[in-house]
């Protein structure tokens, strides 16, 4: 718990949220901001800043609660033909609250979602030089 995280402070219910799930380990609820009607951020209860710094069985169940959620989505009357699962680490990737979450975000033709990321085609040498230094420090 950390008393000047947003996030903390909805979980332990000192400033209130519209929640949809919660469990032992994280807690769903409704994105003030919501990219489309929907949008819900599943958190987990610890305080972890990135996912670099959360255990892997947290980030496990981060990923089985969205899949529910997702699922629920689709079948709730909310306009959701598809969905994007995002999740951003560091303020260079867009991570405005430094308390791990997973957006899941419901999108349906014609919505107003504009991303631009950007890509350009890679050459061979420079994917196989990436892939190898990723390798090299992928634990086992
Ligand atoms: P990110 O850029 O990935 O750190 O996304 C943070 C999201 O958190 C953003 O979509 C807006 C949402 N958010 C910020 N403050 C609050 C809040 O007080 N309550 C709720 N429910 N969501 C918040």
């Amino acid at each position: 718990m950390s008393s000047d995280c947003i996030f903390c402070r909805i979980i332990e219910g000192s400033l209130p949220s519209s929640k949809v799930y919660e469990d032992e380990l994280a807690v769903a609820f409704m994105d003030i901001m919501p990219v489309n009607p929907g949008h819900v951020l599943v958190v987990p209860k610890k305080h972890v800043r990135e996912l670099s710094e959360l255990d892997e069985d947290t980030g496990a169940h981060l990923f089985r609660v969205a899949m529910r959620i997702e699922k629920a989505l689709r079948a709730s009357g909310l306009q959701c033909e598809g969905t994007n699962l995002l999740q951003n680490n560091g303020r260079e990737a867009w991570q405005e609250v430094m308390h791990v979450h997973l957006h899941v975000i419901p999108r349906f033709r014609g919505d107003k979602v504009k991303v631009h990321f950007g890509q350009q085609q890679a050459r061979r040498e420079e994917l196989g030089l990436w892939a190898g230094q990723i390798k090299a420090r992928l634990q086992p």
